[in-house]
């Protein structure tokens, strides 16, 4: 799946301006509201966005995954809550279905989640199973063809805004084995949501807790109707998504490099530009470096991923390289965003500033979509079997 050349080039230079003139400007809105204006939103949805990983024959764009690090990476250069409000719909909460979906819920999911009209998240973490997902206890109870389920979800991003989750129960034993994937409405009876997740940064994302207390659903909402197979669905979408934000976290490291190289030139200390001293110059090339480092790594992994078959199609070493990028790249921009604010001074500590805000934002990123530590079991897992 690859769009060809010359739309994509039309779509990140609509997508680039889309950001300059109407994503930058609305950050603080963002920030002092903390939400997306509808009318963002709306333009979001017109633009294709909610399905750039969708194929076309499902109503997407159907980018590769080399294109969407590619849009990823230019979303990554502004408040990192915009990308989130269609981020489920592009990643986690949509993949699964596409992976390992049946036709038939495809055709019936799809279509909506790529226009923006169905937002969908992805429920597997719990409040005793965030790192250890394998252990989650959120149960699924066969009654008839239907399933009850009960349990609860945390930290769920966008389930405030969702019309259905991609969500992982329990249908068999313990394990991984013991887990399946569903497709729940968010309307179905039992569900209620918690009160919004108070965050250190990334306002203007949604996230809570997600209760199903004796919650209906019918067994063929199991993705692909095969029970049992709910983690391997949830490790693949993992994986993308793993390489999806290495690519955010770059977008984002280029931003408040570029912020601080203007600091820098601007701001004059001991009679001179600060950008003249070579403590200074240091920081910023050591943040150029490993950008540089980052983006690469991206590249190249996004490239293999699409050579091995794009999405769904398991290939250890590309898992293990998606979590080499997504350690170094999340890890790397935190790195970056701390050097931004020290180029700031008193400035980078105040909130009018961007760096600030963006310092607390880009936390999370080592640790959503499985911490800086899972990545390393997972990397050394690899070498070590091998
Ligand atoms: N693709 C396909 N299958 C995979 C896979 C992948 N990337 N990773 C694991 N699997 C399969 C394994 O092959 C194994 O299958 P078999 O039993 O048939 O061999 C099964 O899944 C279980 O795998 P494993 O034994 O490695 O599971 P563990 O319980 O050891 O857990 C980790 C693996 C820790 C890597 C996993 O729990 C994890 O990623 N945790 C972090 C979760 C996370 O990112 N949470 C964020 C939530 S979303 S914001």
């Amino acid at each position: 799946m690859t769009l060809d050349t010359e739309s994509f080039s039309l779509l990140r230079a609509s997508l680039q301006r889309f950001i300059d003139e109407r994503l930058k400007p609305a950050e603080d809105i963002l920030e002092e509201t903390d939400d997306v204006p509808a009318d963002i939103v709306s333009d979001m949805k017109d633009m294709g966005l909610f399905g750039i990983s969708i194929p076309e024959n499902y109503g997407g764009i159907g980018l590769s995954m080399s294109q969407e690090c590619d849009v990823v990476y230019d979303l990554g250069h502004t408040a990192l809550a915009f990308r989130s409000v269609f981020g489920t719909n592009v990643g986690i909460g949509s993949q699964g279905i596409l992976m390992d979906g049946t036709e038939e819920q495809k055709q019936a999911y799809l279509p909506r989640i790529a226009s923006g009209e169905l937002i969908i998240s992805f429920a597997l973490t719990e409040p005793n199973a965030g790192s250890d997902a394998a252990s989650l206890q959120t149960k699924a109870e066969l009654d008839g063809d239907h399933y009850v389920i009960n349990g609860t979800k945390r930290f769920i991003t966008n389930a405030p805004r969702a019309g259905a989750f991609t969500l992982m129960a329990r249908t068999g034993g313990p394990g991984a084995s013991g887990i399946s994937a569903f497709i729940i409405p968010a309307d179905t009876p039992g569900i209620s949501l918690g009160k919004p997740d108070k965050k250190m940064g990334q306002r203007g994302t949604k996230t809570c807790d997600v209760v199903l207390d004796n919650v209906r659903v019918p067994a063929a909402n199991i993705i692909g109707g095969v029970p049992g197979v709910g983690f391997k669905t949830a490790m693949k979408v993992l994986d993308r998504g793993r390489l999806h934000l290495s690519a955010l976290a770059c977008g984002m490291a280029h931003r408040l490099l570029t912020d601080a190289v203007e600091y820098a030139k601007d701001r004059k200390q001991f009679g001179r530009p600060i950008g003249e001293f070579q403590l200074i110059q240091g920081m910023l090339a050591d943040s150029q470096a490993e950008l540089y480092a980052g983006l690469s790594m991206v590249r190249d992994c996004a490239q293999r991923y699409d050579a091995k078959g794009g999405a769904g199609k398991t290939d250890p070493e590309v898992s293990m390289l998606a979590s080499c990028t997504k350690m170094f790249c999340t890890e790397m921009v935190g790195r970056v965003a701390d050097r931004a604010v020290q180029i700031h001074g008193g400035a980078g500590y105040i909130s009018e500033y961007k760096a600030e805000r963006f310092y607390r934002d880009v936390r999370l990123l080592r640790l959503y979509e499985g911490t800086t530590q899972i990545q390393q079991m997972i990397i050394a897992k690899h070498l070590l079997r091998d």
